[in-house]
């Protein structure tokens, strides 16, 4: 609804350029949405292909300047990285062996690490630890160059545990895990953040055991791994999750559900009960209902049960940035999250931020919603307070050590200029002080291009001029709140 209202006001604009259009938005200094954890993307599947690539890893996980494709990329600086603990093996065991949906990518067929149901010892040969080395090795560079919040999920149990031994899910999109493997499935997590930690250094700081559980689409004819889990069986495996990860002394935290639009969490966390409730430390959702959709509530119900809330997968196909762009300011206005995580990084036409054939193994060119991510992604950073911007298109953030403001600002409609007023804080640049800014023309043109000396500060405000979908980021410092 807010989405077509949104859209609905755009229109007006285009439709009336004559009409003045300067607005002043007013940050709000006094303003606490959270404390910034950071931004990032999953894993699985682009780190199956291009997951030992070194160009990849620095252009994601750092802040410097890394070439691809002929262009000087501006590192994005994600700090989170979500590994997917895969759900197939190719072996045979008591005469059964997996089955594959017909229609699944070998991209897309993510290979576990426990193989067979004879043991759960992950010392024992029912587990196979050298499976999955290309995404193991993506998460070790990403954590080199600095990513300190790993989540482990995974999109579906073993296949061995499935109903129909197809980790692409049942054939109506039913409950595909076998009720006498729930506990499994919790084992299955914990021992791969056990092994992980003691063998290969790699501390999860959170696990969830389900993506898009509520979801129906998961079925044995389907492009991926996917398994529905209904609402009591989450929270079946949640509380067999937490007695694992407590037994094998980890600090891993649950996060759950990674339900697939806002208002499912909504519902997820309605109907979950009390006990996962204190069992989960964070909600994550993903992003895929769009500019549709309750997260005003969902924030409200995480808040009041005292969890952080994470957009834990956000993807789409228009390769410019603009519903990437206005989704992520509908989030940063409702849903309050204090992270923000890209699915694919890197995929196919517009759905990558580079656009890459992760079947071929091609990287073919870099979307325009690359530099309109960065102009979010290299300065809203983590630790960073997180300040209503007085506008449903601007967000602020502010570092207290450095005394730095940071805003981002979209324009859609008409071009035009925005003011904005700092007289809420006690200190702020001197009048005349020059105001650094960043550009990215959505549509194409400027690419986070710096502009160091043509805004100023005029007494408590400065402005600047927005053309047609454009984002900009500014950067003031000696503010004080
Ligand atoms: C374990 O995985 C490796 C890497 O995929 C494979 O070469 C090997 O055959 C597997 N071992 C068993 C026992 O399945
Ligand atoms: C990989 O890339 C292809 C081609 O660009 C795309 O169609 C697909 O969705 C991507 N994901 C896969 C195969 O997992």
């Amino acid at each position: 609804m807010r989405f077509h209202a949104f859209l609905g006001f755009a229109v007006v604009l285009i439709q009336s350029p004559h009409t003045a259009a300067d607005y002043t938005t007013t940050i709000n200094a006094q303003s606490n949405r959270g404390t910034w954890d950071g931004w990032g993307t999953s894993l699985a599947w682009w780190a199956k292909k291009f997951g030992d690539r070194a160009d990849l890893a620095d252009i994601l996980f750092t802040l410097k300047t890394t070439t691809l494709l002929g262009l000087n990329l501006p590192g994005l600086g994600f700090n989170i990285a979500r590994y997917n603990a895969g759900a197939c093996s190719s072996n045979t065991y008591d005469s059964t062996s997996m089955a594959v949906s017909a229609n699944i990518k070998s991209s897309r067929q993510v290979d576990g690490y426990w193989i067979n149901w004879a043991s759960e010892d992950p010392t024992s040969s029912s587990w196979n630890w050298s499976v999955d080395g290309t995404q193991r090795q993506a998460l070790r560079n990403a954590i080199d160059r600095g990513a300190n919040r790993i989540e482990l999920f995974s999109n579906s149990p073993m296949w061995w545990m499935c109903k129909n031994k197809n980790p692409s899910g049942a054939s109506d999109g039913s409950e595909n895990i076998q009720s006498w493997n729930l506990e499994q499935h919790a084992i299955y997590m914990a021992n791969v953040a056990k092994y992980f930690k003691d063998n290969w250094n790699v501390q999860f700081e959170s696990v969830d055991p389900f993506n898009e559980p509520s979801a129906t689409w998961w079925n044995s004819a389907g492009t991926q791994e996917g398994c529905h889990f209904n609402v009591a069986t989450q929270a079946t495996v949640i509380n067999h999750l937490h007695n694992h990860l407590a037994s094998r002394g980890l600090s891993t935290v649950i996060s759950a559900s990674d339900e697939s639009y806002f208002d499912q969490a909504v519902t997820n966390l309605q109907t979950i009960g009390s006990t996962a409730i204190g069992q989960i430390s964070r909600v994550n959702v993903h992003g895929y209902q769009g500019g549709s959709g309750r997260r005003d509530t969902l924030y409200s119900l995480a808040s009041a049960a005292g969890k952080k809330l994470w957009n834990s997968e956000y993807g789409d196909g228009v390769g410019s940035g603009l519903d990437m762009t206005s989704n992520l300011l509908l989030d940063f206005r409702w849903l309050l999250p204090t992270g923000w995580v890209y699915w694919q990084a890197l995929d196919g036409s517009g759905w990558g931020l580079v656009q890459a054939d992760n079947d071929s193994g091609q990287i073919t060119a870099v979307n325009q919603k690359y530099w309109v991510l960065a102009q979010f992604s290299r300065h809203i950073r983590p630790g960073m307070r997180i300040l209503d911007g007085g506008n449903s298109n601007v967000v602020a953030a502010y570092d207290a050590s450095s005394k730095k403001l940071v805003i981002v600002a979209a324009n859609y409609g008409t071009a035009q200029y925005i003011n904005f007023d700092l007289s809420g804080f006690s200190q702020r640049p001197a009048n005349g002080a020059a105001v650094v800014r960043w550009n990215t023309q959505i549509d194409g043109g400027d690419r986070y291009v710096q502009y160091s000396s043509d805004t100023v500060m005029s007494g408590t405000k400065f402005w600047s001029y927005f053309s047609t979908n454009s984002v900009q980021t500014f950067e003031l410092t000696g503010v004080v709140l």
